[in-house]
């Protein structure tokens, strides 16, 4: 039976990479984010290189209503969806909490959260009716330790986790899988949205670390997707091999390497 997975924020770093690798293996895939130009583009690059078909839904995850709305329309295009992966997300600023950007704050906690709740809220129901289903939620090791600056970013992370464990305990009676992803400093486009655009200072956090690659977190969603049925991976934190925590990184150059 040909596969569905639905995956938010795919038009870049983490989403597009799990969106190349589930069409290499044959899935029918379901991409959204605002950007509809490069939705688009990734569409026409999947369903021309792996022969599989690709639906795009364009909208925000922060409006409630489109949400409803791109789910409605989804399900008149598609019969069930085998997996959601809750992706999009974003940091906005870095700066301690007497400073912050109180609209830097309302963003992250309107996506991180309540974007993935409105899009959860919509989905859930469909895998409660087929007894089956795979939700992952990408939080981060900043959902584990929070560092400094971090504060509301990492507070969206730390209520991602939450909700994976409550996730898990609601939908145990379907057959639902739900799987915690929590990556460490992984180099796509999170960096310089962080630092809105200023790329230099989003290149400088990966510089000297040898980061975590998107098709890394695509590898780690697939082997969690095709393990058994009886078998859920309930929550996994993947770093790259200079990182320890959110708080202790060291560079690649001071790694003692083997003789
Ligand atoms: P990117 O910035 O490369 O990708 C973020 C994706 O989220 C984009 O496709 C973007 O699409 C989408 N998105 C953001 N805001 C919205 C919105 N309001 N509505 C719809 N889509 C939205 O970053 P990553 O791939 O690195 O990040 C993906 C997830 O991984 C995030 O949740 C992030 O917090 C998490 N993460 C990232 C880590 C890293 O070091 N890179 C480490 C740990 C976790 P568009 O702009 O087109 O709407
Ligand atoms: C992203 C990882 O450490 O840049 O969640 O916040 S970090």
């Amino acid at each position: 039976m040909n596969k569905t997975i639905l995956i938010t924020g795919a038009t870049s770093g983490f989403g597009k990479a799990i969106a190349t690798k589930f069409a290499q293996n044959g899935y029918t895939i379901c991409i959204t984010g605002r950007r509809e130009d490069r939705l688009e583009e990734l569409k026409k690059e999947l369903e021309t290189t792996y022969k599989v078909k690709v639906i795009t839904l364009n909208f925000d995850i922060r409006n409630k209503q489109e949400v409803i709305s791109a789910i409605d329309d989804l399900k008149k295009q598609i019969s069930r969806i085998d997996i959601l992966v809750n992706n999009a997300g974003l940091a906005a600023g870095l700066s301690s909490i007497e400073d912050g950007d109180t609209d830097d704050w309302d963003n992250m906690i309107d996506t991180n959260v309540k974007g993935l709740l409105y899009i959860t809220r919509q989905v859930a129901p469909i895998m409660k009716q087929q007894a089956s289903g795979h939700i992952f939620n990408i939080g981060s090791t900043a959902a584990k330790i929070v560092y400094k600056n971090g504060n509301v970013y990492c507070a969206t992370k730390f209520a991602v986790d939450a909700l994976n464990q409550a996730m898990r305990i609601d939908l145990l009676s379907y057959g639902i899988k739900v799987t915690g992803i929590h990556p460490g400093m992984a180099e796509t486009e999170f960096s310089i949205v962080r630092f809105k655009g200023d790329e230099e200072r989003a290149k400088g956090v990966y510089a000297e670390i040898n980061p975590l690659k998107a098709e890394d977190i695509a590898d780690t969603v697939w082997y969690c997707a095709t393990l058994p049925p009886h078998v859920c991976i309930n929550d996994l934190t993947i770093t790259c091999l200079t990182q320890a925590t959110s708080f202790y990184s060291i560079k690649e150059a001071d790694r003692v390497k083997p003789e």
